[in-house]
């Protein structure tokens, strides 16, 4: 599973012309650790400008499928985030006005530290690390994100969570003037997920910062969104604000909206499925002219190092 050393392992970078191409201007930020290609920084302003800093993004890793991510502008433009919408092109469309910065996050419950956190202070120290992943959507469409982020573990172990914290909670900020799809209650929000402690512990859970080394776009989740690789793509929230260890299962947004369509497990699994469609193939986004679909994989393709958190359970009622 593990393949080669860490350190020789680059993140994959955007290309000048991608940012060119969309009239989008990257600020540049020193102490880019990665050093390689430097954008243009000093490109006309349009109201369809983008600013977004570059992360120090430390190092790559093992756990990165080497399948070739989606364009910058796949991964930008086709989204699910109810908060502004529900079509795919909302959230770029309509995320204009939100303002990731500054941020905070609370973390309470089972744990002997809590408190709420300066993002900058939650992550201090930290290495970014690039991990390219597949995400699948449970409507069964799916792309290959290079994220930038931190293990979930490591942000998590410092407040020293308490034997009875057997689950992760996550809650999404709540600001109806930014976000337009709140103020029409397209779903009963705030959008919250949740983990077990031992997925949200398991060295593929990741928080990510940033995609191909710049800080996440609003449609994506700016500032700090959830990303786990073997679960349906609606476990991995956006935006977060709160996270809570919590002794009972947590609450879940779609498992609340549509109970026999959408669990708290979310495994992606080809052989359950959805009660108005198969799961059995997805549709790659960007996947040429004919764009047919493709075998969707057990844990989308991470069962050797997920599976055995569900040994001896039963995948088809705890879907
Ligand atoms: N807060 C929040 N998080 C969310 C969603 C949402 O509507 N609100 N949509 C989810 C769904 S269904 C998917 S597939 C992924 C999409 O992530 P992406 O737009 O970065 O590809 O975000 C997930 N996280
Ligand atoms: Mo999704």
């Amino acid at each position: 599973m593990l393949i080669g050393k860490q350190s020789d392992i680059r993140p994959a970078e955007i290309t000048p012309e991608s940012v060119y191409r969309q009239r989008r201007r990257f600020l540049q930020q020193a102490g880019f650790a990665t050093g390689g290609l430097l954008l243009a920084s000093g490109c006309t302003a349009d109201e369809d400008e983008l600013e977004l800093r570059r992360l120090a993004v430390s190092r790559g890793s093992p756990f990165s499928t080497d399948e070739e991510p989606n364009a910058f502008e796949d991964i930008i433009s086709y989204n699910n985030f109810y908060e502004f919408g529900l079509g795919k092109r909302d959230p770029a469309r309509l995320s204009g006005k939100f303002h990731p910065r500054p941020w905070t996050v609370t973390v309470d419950g089972e744990a002997e530290r809590t408190g709420t956190f300066d993002l900058d202070d939650f992550i201090r120290g930290q290495p970014i690390e690039e991990r390219v992943y597949r995400l699948r959507c449970v409507e069964a469409w799916s792309m290959v994100v290079p994220w930038n982020g931190i293990p979930l573990a490591a942000l998590l172990k410092p407040f020293k969570p308490t034997s009875r914290a057997k689950y992760v909670a996550f809650e999404t900020v709540m600001r109806p003037e930014e976000m337009p799809g709140q103020r029409r209650g397209l779903l009963d929000f705030p959008y919250v997920e949740g983990l077990t402690i031992a997925e949200a512990m398991h060295p593929l859970t990741i928080l990510a910062l940033g995609i191909y080394g710049v800080e996440l776009p609003n449609q994506n989740g700016a500032p700090l969104r959830l990303v786990v690789p073997w679960k349906y793509g609606f476990k991995s929230i956006k935006s977060i604000v709160r996270i809570s260890f919590t002794e009972q299962q947590p609450p879940t947004t779609w498992s609340l909206a549509a109970p026999r369509e959408y669990g708290f497990y979310a495994n992606v699994n080809p052989e359950v499925d959805h009660p108005r469609w198969s799961q059995a193939r997805e549709r790659r986004i960007g996947g040429g002219l004919f764009n047919e679909k493709i075998p969707t994989r057990m844990f989308n393709g991470y069962a050797e190092q997920v599976a055995s958190l569900y040994a001896g359970m039963d995948l088809r009622k705890n879907f």
